[in-house]
């Protein structure tokens, strides 16, 4: 008997986690929607059939549940984790709420496991995402020594708000969720900015490499930067690498892993693009160049669907992950 909660099932987030639990085949006997209380009643489709998205309180976070994945903001997250964590389940949350602690494991599975210090494994943030997977096989095969990452994120990532202000600012409304219109515009502005002047993404970005690339003393920084773009992520990843490599072989390292789309051929105008990787499973990389002005240092353009790797997949990947290790484990 598996009993699974999806909170925050009804945002934008959760409703693609919906449509993953279809993808990967997530088989639970029991499944529980829960939401905010404005959108509590919904009824909401989940393989096939119909469910009533409940309320979250803690006595329902304390049913027993075996899995909970949860979007639904860092506040949810930092009060009902624990709940549902010491109502025995294995809670994966979407938001940035547990990522940094020593004791929470931070997983993107094409890369690392959890060790379980604690039942709560954290969902990184989406640019992060797709900037460590396309990361991952230079580490592999030249080291990695500093990581330069400037940011093309789409409205997508603010939810519902950020598309009204794309698409209301488009017909000339005030935005009512970004400081600035971001129709006809770009902001060097994403989560809140610090005292040392960083955004907390641009923060998320590099403290979220390091700890999921387990390399604490790598050099990283991050510019990051809202588009006008409805969906996908784009980051520009300026790489210096531990080893010498040509442009060809830092082409071959993506070649042939099923998770990342090389689309590298500038001469028919082939690269990467939003509106290419929007909807699809995988990280798309291109534009690959040596960066003359620094020795073994190479410019990377990556997109990647936000909303899906970013979030959604990556988390139901890491609960398909979770249950199949599990079920091992019991025989
Ligand atoms: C954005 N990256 O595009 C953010 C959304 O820490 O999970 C995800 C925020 C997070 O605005």
């Amino acid at each position: 008997m598996v009993k699974v909660a999806i909170v925050g099932a009804t945002g934008v987030v959760g409703s693609k986690m919906i449509e993953m639990f279809e993808q990967y085949e997530i088989a639970a006997d029991e499944l529980v929607l829960f939401s905010s209380p404005r959108s509590a009643g919904k009824e909401v489709e989940v393989q096939g059939q119909m469910y009533t998205v409940r309320e979250l309180t803690e006595e329902a976070a304390k049913e027993g549940f075996d899995y909970v994945i949860m979007s639904a903001g860092g506040g949810t997250s930092k009060h009902f984790a624990p709940l549902f964590e010491e109502g025995g389940a294995i809670v994966i949350d979407n938001s940035s709420q547990w990522r940094m602690h020593e004791d929470i494991d931070l997983i993107v599975p094409e890369i690392n496991r959890p060790v379980l210090d604690r039942r709560i494994i954290a969902n990184p943030n989406c640019s992060t995402i797709q900037s460590v997977v396309a990361l991952q096989p230079l580490k592999e095969k030249f080291g990695l020594k500093r990581v330069h990452y400037t940011t093309y994120q789409a409205v997508s990532g603010s939810g519902v708000g950020g598309l009204r202000d794309l698409e209301e600012g488009a017909k000339g409304e005030a935005p009512t969720t970004y400081p600035h219109p971001i129709h006809d515009n770009v902001l060097p502005h994403i989560d809140v900015f610090q005292e040392d002047g960083y955004t907390k993404e641009e923060r998320k970005m590099i403290d979220e490499t390091q700890k999921i690339l387990s390399q604490p003393d790598l050099a990283v920084t991050a510019t990051c930067v809202r588009v006008p773009v409805t969906n996908s992520h784009a980051v520009q990843i300026n790489v210096t690498l531990d080893k010498e490599a040509t442009v060809e072989e830092v082409r071959e390292a993506f070649k042939g892993i099923p998770h990342i789309k090389l689309v590298d051929n500038p001469e028919n105008n082939e690269y990467p693009t939003p509106l290419d990787s929007t909807g699809k499973s995988e990280v798309f990389v291109g534009r690959i160049r040596k960066d003359e002005s620094l020795e073994n240092t190479f410019h990377i353009w990556c997109t990647a669907d936000n909303l899906l790797k970013g979030a959604a997949q990556n988390t139901v990947q890491i609960l398909k992950m979770m249950m199949e290790t599990e079920s091992v484990q019991n025989g």
